[in-house]
């Protein structure tokens, strides 16, 4: 059977299934091995609740699903699966990628500080590979370059990572072989350490994704995998809008937000109606009588970034990368700018030729926000997206913090559209719309403000534009 139809098999039923043990492949006994659980859907899955062991608040991987665990002796044993994956990133758009226990990215692994870990890592992919847990402490054979602190993992063998948690924070993993190709093909995933202290920088709820960027040709389904910065599919957790689901918090909460940037550039994620602190990065966290206060935080290749506030506004709060064309799908860079073009009359004679022409892009491109142009197959529209007031024009790294009233603790589900309180929405103008002041005519009367010269430095009264020398 092929890994997808297997994967399929598996998944038979929806969301999350055990590949039993003797179908691991590799020299380590099966009977020694976890389970390798494999996840067949890219919607957001339940956390993972600790039953036994510290209590911590578990994450929500955006997206994404938590890698089960199991307790051997005082070793806290995982099973990650490098393999192909086909990844949904948003309905209408399949990729073949790379990833690890069927999706890209990887499952968020999550333990406790002080914890010892043992993670085995299976190979399924054409070609070697190994995997580095950025920002941990650990031994240096631990840490996952292949060639520098080991030899690295053959197609087919099993290797077993042993190491002790010892902080706290935000991580992530991802491969240290053939290190472009495989972030290229979507291999990489989150790791949180909780702290061993339960009411340490507690929240509510607690949100994690990666950003992760592809270059995938309409109508094809692999990466391009030597493109160094012209990607065309900006994700979080091999999503783009609107295949990103949003991030559902009761009113009152307590919430962090985590992410970590394995794309090729920076991204300044700013999410709207709240201000926010700056709690953690990948090296630690970041003392509470320190944390910057932001809208916006700039995320650089390579790093991690939590902020936290307090849900106290109701609403649909966008959320999303400032970089305007990183809220884009794929799109080709050479369209002409055609703004203030009148094309009525070469349209008229093009339509001769070909009667389904359209002229586009004379007064900005928000039209293709509405249009349902015909695509090549697995294709995503370059922006998309409808919202309660008509269309929302993105696609990419954007999606929707959706604080209500009420909400049960464990409720992460849509609660639809924001359901505003009478006489709070934006609304038209339908009176008169009085000419403009121009420059040079006098103020009027009722001015509450007077001009000043900046070449004389001189008060002009109110009353007048002119000024005496
Ligand atoms: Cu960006």
């Amino acid at each position: 059977m092929s890994d997808i139809s297997r994967r399929a098999l598996l998944g038979a039923g929806g969301g999350l299934a055990l590949a039993s043990a003797s179908m691991v492949s590799g020299r380590v006994q099966a009977a020694s091995i976890p389970e390798a659980p494999t996840m067949a859907e890219a919607t957001t899955q339940p956390p993972l609740v600790p039953t036994s062991g510290v209590d911590y608040q578990p994450v929500v991987t955006l997206n994404g699903w938590t890698l089960p665990w199991r307790m051997n002796g005082d070793w806290k044993e995982f099973h990650l699966v490098a393999e192909p994956v086909v990844r949904e990133l948003a309905p209408g758009m399949n990729a073949h990628l790379w990833g690890y226990n069927g999706q890209s990215p990887g499952p968020t692994i999550e333990a406790v500080e002080g914890d010892k870990v043992r993670i085995f890592v299976t190979n399924k992919l054409p070609e070697n590979t190994a995997v580095h847990w950025h920002g941990q402490i650990l031994p240096n054979g631990m840490d996952g370059v292949g060639g520098l602190n080991q030899p690295h993992i053959p197609p087919g063998k099993t290797f077993v990572y042993e190491f002790v948690l010892r902080k706290s924070g935000t991580f992530m993993y991802h491969p240290h072989s053939d290190e472009m190709v495989q972030m290229a093909m979507g291999m990489m995933g989150f790791f949180v350490v909780h702290p061993r202290d339960p009411a340490f920088r507690r929240v509510d709820r607690d949100f994690v994704f990666l950003l992760n960027a592809f270059d995938i040709e309409p109508g094809a389904y692999v990466p391009r995998v030597m493109t160094m910065l012209d990607f065309n599919l900006w994700c979080w957790n091999s999503r783009v809008f609107p295949g990103i689901d949003p991030f559902v918090v009761a009113k009152g909460d307590k919430v962090r937000i985590r992410f970590g940037n394995l794309t090729m550039t920076n991204h300044p994620i700013h999410m709207h109606g709240y201000d926010f602190k700056v709690s953690c990065t990948d090296g630690g966290w970041v003392p509470e009588n320190a944390a910057w206060p932001e809208v916006s935080i700039d995320v650089a290749v390579g790093q991690m970034r939590a902020f936290d506030f307090v849900a106290e506004h109701e609403g649909d709060w966008a959320i999303h990368c400032h970089k305007s064309h990183h809220t884009m799908n794929a799109m080709g860079h050479g369209v002409n700018t055609w703004i203030g073009v009148d094309k009525a009359a070469p349209a008229a004679r093009i339509r001769r030729l070909a009667p389904d022409y359209m002229p586009m892009g004379t007064a900005g491109m928000g039209e293709m926000g509405t249009m349902e142009m015909p695509l090549p197959e697995n294709t995503l529209p370059m922006m998309t997206g409808w919202g309660p007031f008509g269309p929302i024009e993105m696609g990419g790294m954007f999606s929707v913090v959706k604080v209500r009233e009420g909400l049960a603790a464990d409720d992460y589900s849509d609660p639809g559209w924001f359901d505003h309180p009478a006489g709070t929405v934006a609304y038209e103008w339908t009176g008169e719309i009085p000419e403009a002041t121009r420059a040079d005519a006098p103020a009027p009367e009722t001015a509450n403000y007077r001009a000043v010269d900046p070449r004389t430095r001189t008060n002009a009264p109110a009353s007048g534009g002119h000024h005496d020398h």
